[in-house]
This record gives C-alpha cells, sequence and structure tokens, in this order.
C-alpha cells in the first residue's frame, strides 16, 4: 500500500482541490497541517525551499504542485481516473484561467471584504512573499468591482457547462477540479459577508454539489516531525524511464516558480521530461529526496544554460 501524505492547511483552495481528489479516488491518507504564513521550517526541510500548500509526500518522494500531485495520484490510482483534460471543454486553458485569472479575482475580493480583520501577520507574509505592497483600502473600496469580475466569469462557466454532469462530460477532469476549488473559495467568502454566493448559477450550483459528495476520502492527522522521519527513513522511488537527455543532469540546478514568489529551490538534476523537473536533495535532517515540480510554470535555471532552460 502506497502512505500519502498531504501537507496542506484547511483554508487553502489548492489543497482544496486535492482533498476532493482523494475523495474521489476513495483514497486513505495522511493529513500535516502546514502554517498558512512562514515561518514553515518542516515543509521547507522536505521541498528544498518550496513555500506553497499543497505538497505530497510518498515516502522520500515530494510532489510540489497540485497539478503534478492530480496526475501523480491519477497514475497511481487509476481504477477512478479522472476524464483526459481534453474532453469537450475540459482543457488546460480553463485551469489556466482559473489559476491565473478567476483564483487572483477571489483573492482580492476575499482580501477586500475582510480588510478590517485580516490579521497583520498574514498581510506582511503576503507582501514579503509577493513582492509588493498590499492596498487594503483600495481592495475594500473595490468589492463591488471584484465581485462583478468573478460573477461574469461565473455566468461563462454556467453556459459552457450547459446540462452535463462535468466539465468533461460524465466524469470529472483535472478542469473541474480546478474549478472547483476557486468557485469554492468564493462562495466560502460570499455567503459569509451575506451575498447571494452561487444562487444565480443553477448548473454551477448542482456541478459544485456533485463534487463536494466525494468528500476527501480517509484522513488521518500526522505531527509533521513524523512525516521528515518517514523521509529520512526510506530512499527516493526509481527515476521515471521517460527521461530526457538533458547537459544538466547530474549538476547543481535551481527550480524557479513563475507565477509569483520568491522561492528559489536547490538540487542536482536528476530527471526532466517534457512534463516534470525531479531534484534529488541531500540533507542531514530528511536525507535524500527526490521534490519533483511540473515543467510547465517552473522555469529551472543551470549555470551551463544562459537564461532559464524550458
Ligand atoms: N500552483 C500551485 C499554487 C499553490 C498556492 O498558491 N497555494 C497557496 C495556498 S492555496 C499558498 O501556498 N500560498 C502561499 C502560502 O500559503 O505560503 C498549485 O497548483 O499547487
Amino acid at each position: 500500500m502506497v502512505d500519502l501524505i498531504l501537507h496542506h492547511y484547511e483554508a487553502s483552495p489548492y489543497s482544496e482541490k486535492i482533498r476532493t481528489l482523494m475523495g474521489f479516488k476513495g483514497l486513505s491518507w495522511s493529513s500535516v497541517i502546514v502554517p498558512p504564513i512562514a515561518p514553515k521550517a518542516d515543509l521547507l526541510a522536505l521541498t528544498g525551499g518550496y513555500r506553497r500548500a499543497p505538497v505530497l509526500q510518498i515516502g522520500a518522494d515530494i510532489y510540489c504542485d497540485s497539478a503534478l500531485i492530480a496526475a501523480e495520484l491519477d497514475q497511481r490510482f487509476p481504477a477512478r481516473a479522472l476524464a483526459p483534460n481534453t474532453v469537450g471543454t475540459a482543457t488546460p486553458l480553463l485551469d489556466n484561467w482559473a489559476d491565473r485569472i478567476l483564483f487572483w479575482q477571489v483573492v482580492r475580493y476575499s482580501m477586500g471584504l475582510r480588510a478590517d480583520a485580516v490579521p497583520p501577520a498574514l498581510i506582511h507574509d503576503r507582501e514579503a512573499f509577493w513582492d509588493h505592497k498590499i492596498d487594503l483600502d483600495g481592495l475594500k473600496a473595490d468589492v463591488g468591482y471584484h465581485r462583478g469580475q468573478i460573477t461574469t466569469g461565473l455566468g461563462w462557466l454556467e453556459n459552457l457547462l450547459g446540462g452535463a454532469d462535468f466539465f468533461a462530460g460524465d466524469t470529472p477532469a483535472l478542469t473541474d477540479l480546478a474549478l472547483y476549488h476557486v468557485v469554492w473559495f468564493f462562495a466560502k467568502a460570499d455567503t459569509a459577508a451575506s451575498g447571494s454566493g452561487l444562487s444565480l448559477f443553477p448548473a454551477l450550483s448542482a456541478w459544485m454539489a456533485r463534487i463536494a459528495e466525494f468528500g476527501h476520502g480517509t484522513r488521518t492527522e500526522l505531527a509533521p516531525a513524523e512525516a521528515i522521519n518517514i523521509a529520512l527513513s526510506a530512499p527516493p522511488a526509481p527515476l521515471p524511464e521517460t527521461g530526457a537527455a538533458h547537459p544538466a543532469i547530474g549538476a547543481p540546478v535551481q527550480v524557479l516558480v513563475d507565477e509569483f514568489g520568491t522561492e528559489v529551490i536547490d538540487g542536482t538534476l536528476a530527471h526532466i521530461d517534457d512534463t516534470r523537473i525531479i531534484l534529488h536533495r541531500d540533507t542531514p535532517q530528511v536525507g535524500t529526496v527526490a521534490v519533483h515540480f511540473p515543467r510547465h510554470g517552473y522555469p529551472l535555471r543551470t549555470t551551463l544554460i544562459q537564461g532559464k532552460d524550458t
């Protein structure tokens, strides 16, 4: 049996994407709660500097980013597989819109709604991480505008979904989960502020209920120190056989995160293919771990190639 450890926190929408996938697949998993703001020493010990939630750990293999985690879980547990993301309106284009546009509209809206109550420590943490000032007064003044941007997008989704159960048809695709967690985030914030939530979107409301019914699988809490011990006592899994020849294999490299933020993850390039990058890292605290990143959105910096490779 594969022991799945999810590093996450309750309010994290991207974590909700993976908790829901655990539910869809009926998986049992261990839950390690990550603090929502720095310091996140235990998580960083495993990832080498990647600080976001969720992160999946299987022994000494550490999977960063919800899209890669979903792909890994789908490969390991194919009995209840997601529909291919290319069916009907389920396409990576929608995932990207959900992650890069809709998610940030909801972040702005939710911060504007809570402008008077956002803990200063969270603001300081995110200002440092995002590398820009957060204008809480401006966000508060613009809640109506941001809500309008979101509901316009929800209207597009309502039309796209039409009478189908899921964006790919009868079976959910990654797109469904990528949209679900952002709409979940919006609906929670909006109804807490006495908004109409999804009530003007009957198809989307029914779709949300259908996905929520998957639940989260079977979850058991685990202490962060235990997760580190598990990494320490296992070698990383053998590398995939799909590796491409790359001049930096075996050399020290850095992985960056291109959407926002300041993370730089150092390691030895162990594997690269069209979809993923794997770094090996070796520290006394966690032993040798393999840290996996998606290729898309995670530039690789090597001293052998000018600029960013990929
Ligand atoms: N592209 C990443 C995004 C993950 C992400 O931004 N997660 C948020 C929480 S939902 C986060 O970790 N923010 C910064 C932090 O919590 O330190 C993914 O798909 O997993």
